[in-house]
């Protein structure tokens, strides 16, 4: 028998030199259009080009080991070859009795390490008895009042073994002083403890608003918390200096890489400022980045983040390794999953998982597909975790370290982002360092811009949304949805504040807040340590944050500048734009007056993409558009309404507190003899809210996916007296469908 073919095949894959060269054969797939044209360019201005080779790989690259400063390719040498990442789920709602079971469920099933969603209450700082959070109180997170509530949270979880994240930036003193005394109290030292707070308090200026006081004491608490972990809590995280929210709030891959890496150095200058060498500290610094659709670019930007942070440390004069290694928790994107057809949401977080994991996370939480309704139910919380143990389990994903490296696309694209990245650093050092460019609100407008671009190109249809803007359903099923009775949890939670407070040595609790608040007040000594004493004392979160507050002089309130013409510029040229600009612009002509909007949040929720995006595209269309101020209360909203004289509120709701505070705004603006000022809602709201809202009022509800444009056209039919209780169709759904939902 002769040899088999396979063992005579030459399988050197070098291109056939005698036929037609790549650029010939390509040109003939095109039909003549040149190659060129199948360049795109990101939104950050980056050029991909259909086709990369060794000619775009930089120098270094393929000397590059994972382990091996700069870190390119990993910060451990065997990465999930040795350890797989940690599945840690982002969870929290109602009690903490209601949140430890859901978590111990989840730890029983699979997930490794507790990731706590605090109430929007707590994270401002509130008790749940404090009469402006009514409406927020275990709705969008857990309520933690006292030491006792979190004994509770993590009733039979073992602190000495389980890491636990804590998303906490504003209420972080009271917050990380309760948990180490529930450890404490526990049994377990707190050198023992594992786990990582978020205290970024920097993008919470930019972007999450969850903030309590003024940049400045608000830096000094990041440093206190980093100095008294340095020295008491060797293996935990000081911080975990987050990008997340900037991406969700609509920044670029390099925006939120740039400014994620220019926080991170602000926190690294405020830690040396007290002393502290960086080598003390900055092994133990964390990140934490949003995981986006665009799968490539993503992976591309954990391998770029890695490269430029170890850099940035050596300039800091860091000699230890693990200063240089950038470590991250990843979590997928929620603005990228959508209301409609909600089980798309599953795939997207599938591809999302897969680009963090090649990217190389060491931690990740995949989100629910009903995210864009509600928090996660168990159902959807358990798709979301099957989502990462599949991949861990059943892909073969862990089995080489880096498996994108030396892909000629990824190592040109890792490196362009790195470039496009520093760029932006270095404006932002020029400006004096991230506390200085924040307060020129620098960072905060240019991602501003960045959510109005991108609102236009979905509007307009070249960013693709499956299900919203192409493929739509005709008919939308309902999903079942978690609901949190805050009422109830409310109640609870006062009930056993009252009990603490009864129980607790008032002398002792007292003389340990007064000392926080001189501390706060002087500048002197550490408010972490001196907040472990209070929570001790039984000193209430409220009771704590209010202590520094006083010391600090007072709460902090943001001032908003809207951004005026980016909306205009997206839509120049566009028929539909311009026919809608010209209406409203004839609507001045015909009633002497411009139709005027306020656009509004209310109560706790901090979110204000959607507020900004729709406030500065309205702006551009012709509106008179004003923004309340973040966490106004009912009355403050109609107050305001009521002053700038508008035809039409708009509340934009994102944290589930519509229910409670919407009603009040309508009540609120009817005592004042003002009930010709007509309210509309938008922003995350179950479609079961649409009929107790309707019946509150409201004219109409426009939920997530709404184009821009048609909301504009339905403002502008409500102030000339189109009477509706709809919520607003999408593109290609028949108002009757729309109106059955309502
Ligand atoms: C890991 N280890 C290995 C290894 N891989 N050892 C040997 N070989 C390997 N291959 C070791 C590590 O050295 C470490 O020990 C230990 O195992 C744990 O691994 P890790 O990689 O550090 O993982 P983890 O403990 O999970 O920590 C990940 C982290 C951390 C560093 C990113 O900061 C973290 O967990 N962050 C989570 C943040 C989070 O959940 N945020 C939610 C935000 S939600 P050692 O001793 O070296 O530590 C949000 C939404 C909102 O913000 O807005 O509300
Ligand atoms: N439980 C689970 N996930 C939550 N998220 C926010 N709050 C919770 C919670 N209590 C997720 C959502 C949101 C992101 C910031 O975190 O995915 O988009």
């Amino acid at each position: 028998m002769s040899d088999t073919p396979s063992t005579k095949l030459d399988l050197d894959p070098s291109p056939d030199t005698s036929g037609p060269s790549w650029e010939e054969i390509a040109r003939k797939e095109l039909r003549g259009r040149d190659v060129l044209d199948l360049s795109t360019k990101t939104p950050d201005g980056l050029v991909i080009k259909p086709l990369y080779g060794p000619e775009d790989v930089p120098e270094g690259t393929a000397e590059a080991l994972p382990g091996v400063a700069p870190f390119m390719r990993g910060p451990r040498a065997t990465m999930y070859a040795g350890q797989p990442w940690t599945i840690r789920q982002y969870a929290g709602f109602s009690t903490a009795e209601e949140s430890n079971a859901f978590y111990r469920r989840n730890l029983a099933a699979g997930q490794k390490g507790l990731s706590v969603a605090f109430d929007l209450a707590t994270h401002r700082g509130y008790d749940s008895d404090h009469p402006r959070v009514s409406g927020d109180v275990g709705k969008a997170g857990v309520a933690i009042d006292s030491v006792e509530d979190m004994k509770i949270l993590f009733d039979e979880i073992p602190l000495d073994e389980m890491s636990v994240s804590m998303t906490m930036n504003g209420a972080v003193i009271p917050t990380l002083a309760m948990f180490i005394v529930a450890a404490e109290e526990q049994g377990v030292d707190r050198r023992k403890l594992t786990g990582t707070i978020q205290n970024d308090i920097l993008k919470e200026f930019m972007v999450r608003n969850t903030y309590i006081y003024a940049p400045e004491p608000s830096m000094r608490i990041v440093a206190d918390i980093i100095a008294y972990t340095a020295a008491e809590m060797p293996k935990f995280n000081s911080i975990s200096i987050s990008g997340y929210h900037m991406q969700e709030a609509g920044a670029t891959t390099a925006q939120e890489l740039a400014y994620t890496l220019a926080d991170g150095m602000e926190y690294v200058r405020a830690a040396m400022a007290r002393g502290l060498s960086v080598d003390q500290f900055a092994g133990r610094l964390s990140f934490f980045f949003c995981i986006g659709m665009d799968f490539f670019k993503e992976a591309a930007k954990l391998r770029a983040a890695r490269m430029l942070w170890a850099k940035i440390m050596e300039d800091f004069g860091a000699k230890d390794d693990r200063s240089k290694m950038l470590r991250t928790h990843c979590q997928t994107s929620g603005v990228s999953l959508t209301e409609q057809d909600p089980y798309n949401n599953i795939v997207r977080t599938a591809y999302e998982a897969l680009a963090a994991v090649l990217g190389g996370t060491q931690s990740l939480h995949t989100n629910g597909f009903d995210e864009a309704i509600a928090l996660p139910t168990e159902f959807s919380a358990r798709i979301a975790r099957n989502t990462q143990l599949i991949l861990q389990h059943e892909t073969g994903v862990t089995r080489t370290v880096d498996p994108l490296g030396g892909s000629y696309y990824v190592e040109a694209l890792t490196h362009d982002l790195a470039d496009k990245a520093l760029e932006l650093i270095n404006e932002i050092e020029a400006a004096g360092g991230m506390t200085k460019a924040v307060e020129a609100g620098i960072p905060k407008s240019r991602i501003e811009e960045s959510a109005a671009a991108r609102q236009a190109r979905i509007d307009r249809g070249e960013d693709v949304i499956v299900g919203v803007n192409r493929f739509r359903l005709e008919n939308e099923d309902p999903i079942d949805f978690l609901v949190v009775d805050t009422d109830d949890v409310r109640k609870q939670q006062i009930r056993r504040l009252e009990d603490v407070r009864r129980r607790r040595s008032r002398e002792d609790c007292e003389a340990a807040l007064s000392k926080l608040e001189d501390l706060a007040r002087s500048g002197e000594g550490n408010l972490l340590e001196a907040a472990v004493e209070a929570a001790r004392a039984r000193a209430s979160l409220g009771e704590i944050s209010t202590a520094m507050e006083q010391g600090f002089g007072g709460r902090h309130a943001a001032t908003h500048r809207l951004n005026k013409g980016v909306y205009a510029d997206a839509y120049a040229g566009d028929p539909e734009y311009d026919i809608l600009k010209s209406r409203i612009a004839e609507h001045v002509e015909t009633t002497g007056r411009t139709p005027r909007v306020l656009v509004a949040k209310l109560g706790q929720d901090g979110h204000d993409r959607g507020a900004k995006v729709i406030a500065s595209a309205f702006s551009d269309l012709g509106f008179e558009v004003e923004l309340s101020d973040l966490f106004a209360t009912p009355e403050d909203a109609a107050r305001k309404a009521v002053d700038l004289d508008v035809d039409v509120v708009g509340v934009s709701t994102l944290a589930a507190g519509h229910l409670s505070l919407v009603p009040k705004l309508i009540e609120a603006l009817k005592a004042s003899g003002n009930e010709q000022i007509q309210v509309v809602c938008g922003g995350v709201i179950p479609a079961r809210d649409y009929e107790p809202l309707f019946k509150a009022g409201v004219a109409e509800v426009f939920g997530p996916g709404t184009n821009v444009l048609d909301a504009g056209r339905a403002l502008l039919g409500l102030i000339q007296g189109e009477r509706r209780n709809t919520r607003m169709p999408l593109k290609g759904e028949e108002r009757s469908a729309a109106d059955r939902m309502g």
